[in-house]
Formats: C-alpha cells, sequence, structure tokens
C-alpha cells in the first residue's frame, strides 16, 4: 500500500511527500533495494504509462523524474558499500541522441557502492568521447546506457569505435536499458547485458573475471 503511495508520489511531483515516505518506509525496516524498485521507480513506471497513452505532458514527466531524484538522495547513502579501486575501472554514459540520466545514474551509484572506480560520461555521448574516456583512464570497462529503441543501435557505433582504436582486446563493453536485450547485446558485439542496476554489479563483477 505504502509503496502505491509513493509510486503516485514521485508520479504527482510531490517532493516533500516523497521524501517523507522514503524516510518512513526505511524506519519502518524496508530494504532500501524494495523502496527503490516498488516505489520510486513504480512511479516512474506509471509516468512512462501516462506518455504513452498521452495523459501526460513532457513537463509532468521530467518534474515526476526530479522527484524520483529527491526520494532516491533519501535511499543513496543505505546503498554505501566499502570503495575498493582495485575491483576495476569503469566509465558509463548515455549513448547520444538520448538524454535520459536516472537508469544510468542508478548503475553509476551501485558500482560505487560496490567499490568500482567510475567515471560518470554524462547523457548524449558519442562514440569518440567512449574512446576518449578509455584512453585517458585506462578503462577496464566501458558501460553503455540507451532509453530509446532509436537511440539503441548508436551502441554498435561505440564498440566499432573501440576496434578502430585498437582498444576492444582491453576493454570489455556492457549495455543495458528498457529494450536492450541479451540477444541485442551480442548481436552488437558487446559482452554483456543487464537488466537492472543490480544485475549491472554481477555483469561487471563477471567481466573482470572476479
Ligand atoms: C523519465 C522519462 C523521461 C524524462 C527523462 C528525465 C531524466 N532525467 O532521465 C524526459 C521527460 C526528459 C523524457 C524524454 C523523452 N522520452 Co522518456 N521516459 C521517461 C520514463 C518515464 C522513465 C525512464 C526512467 O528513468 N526509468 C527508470 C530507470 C531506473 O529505469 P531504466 O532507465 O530502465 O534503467 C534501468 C535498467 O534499464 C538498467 N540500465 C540502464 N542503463 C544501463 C546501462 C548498463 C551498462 C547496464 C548494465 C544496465 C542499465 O539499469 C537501470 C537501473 O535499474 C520512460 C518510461 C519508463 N517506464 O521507463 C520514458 C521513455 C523511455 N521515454 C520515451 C520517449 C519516447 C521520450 C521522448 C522521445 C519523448 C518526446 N516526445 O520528446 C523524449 C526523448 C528525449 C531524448 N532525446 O532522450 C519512451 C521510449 C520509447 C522507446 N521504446 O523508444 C518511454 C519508454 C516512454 C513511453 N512508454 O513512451 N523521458
Amino acid at each position: 500500500m505504502e509503496f502505491q503511495e509513493l509510486a503516485k508520489s514521485v508520479l504527482a511531483g510531490d517532493e516533500t511527500r516523497t521524501t517523507s515516505l522514503c524516510e518512513q518506509l526505511l524506519a519502518e525496516g524496508e530494504t532500501p533495494e524494495r523502496i527503490l524498485n516498488e516505489g520510486l521507480v513504480g512511479g516512474l513506471t506509471l509516468a512512462g504509462e501516462g506518455m504513452e497513452t498521452g495523459e501526460l505532458y513532457l513537463a509532468e514527466v521530467i518534474i515526476a523524474a526530479e522527484t524520483f531524484k529527491n526520494g532516491f538522495a533519501v535511499l543513496e547513502p543505505h546503498f554505501k558499500g566499502e570503495p575498493d579501486s582495485a575491483l576495476g575501472r569503469v566509465a558509463i554514459g548515455t549513448i547520444f541522441g538520448d538524454i535520459h540520466d536516472i537508469g544510468k545514474d542508478l548503475v553509476i551509484m551501485m558500482l560505487r557502492a560496490y567499490g568500482f572506480e567510475v567515471y560518470d560520461l554524462g547523457i548524449d555521448v558519442s562514440a569518440d568521447r567512449f574512446v576518449e574516456a578509455a584512453k585517458a583512464h585506462q578503462l577496464d570497462i566501458v558501460g553503455i546506457s540507451a532509453e530509446l529503441t532509436t537511440t539503441m543501435m548508436g551502441m554498435k557505433d561505440v564498440v566499432k569505435a573501440m576496434e578502430d582504436n585498437g582498444l576492444r582486446q582491453k576493454v570489455k563493453i556492457m549495455v543495458g536499458g528498457p529494450s536492450v536485450t541479451e540477444a541485442f547485446a551480442r548481436s552488437i558485439g558487446a559482452d554483456g547485458y543487464g537488466k537492472d542496476c543490480f544485475e549491472a554489479v554481477v555483469l561487471a563483477k563477471k567481466l573482470m573475471g572476479i
């Protein structure tokens, strides 16, 4: 019931109610994972449905996304783990043409919480920018996020640019986003796909041979 209320408060853009419900659920002993997935992400799922049916204006979805971020700020300290940069160096960005950043940010937060050294490349990231980052930071893994079916194919350009620059043997590539699948990841020559930010950690460890 409270999870539904939290989802609705995200959808309504009610920041005060969203943060206080997150605090209340934590105090009641709910796990931050459950509050995130069933409450906060639930609100964005409702926003997505509203977008699809045309019931919501884009401005309303932007407000819901900002409200999500406020709620998430309450949960974030509860995900903090022991930093261990020896685990690996990762850079993550949202593919060019795509400005969605929430999924990417959650993946970054979870990888950091589990000890990876993570560089945030931001949104609308070109293939060249991924290559530059791989060279500058001697990356072990590049992570690419794509939210739109129209931008997903850009991930293939990143794989190719990494190959063209002689980096493909050294740097693993992982991909994700709501329309991305394991089969799609393989088809573009990536090394793996993660369904959510929790799977992203398992995948990154696997790619590092941990
Ligand atoms: C919020 C939102 C917006 C906000 C973005 C705000 C922000 N700061 O990000 C705004 C309003 C700006 C927006 C704009 C648009 N949006 Co939008 N948006 C959404 C919405 C509601 C939520 C997205 C989200 O944050 N989800 C929550 C996160 C936690 O989930 P996630 O992104 O899937 O990420 C998880 C996993 O996928 C995975 N993951 C993600 N990345 C990676 C990377 C790696 C390496 C790994 C391992 C895993 C991984 O882990 C994440 C965490 O668990 C979705 C609908 C939905 N239900 O998803 C539509 C949606 C994605 N948007 C859509 C559309 C069409 C648009 C617009 C084109 C609308 C328009 N007419 O202008 C524009 C595009 C702008 C652009 N060029 O990018 C469509 C996409 C349809 C499609 N299949 O292509 C959707 C699905 C809505 C819909 N049903 O129509 N949007």
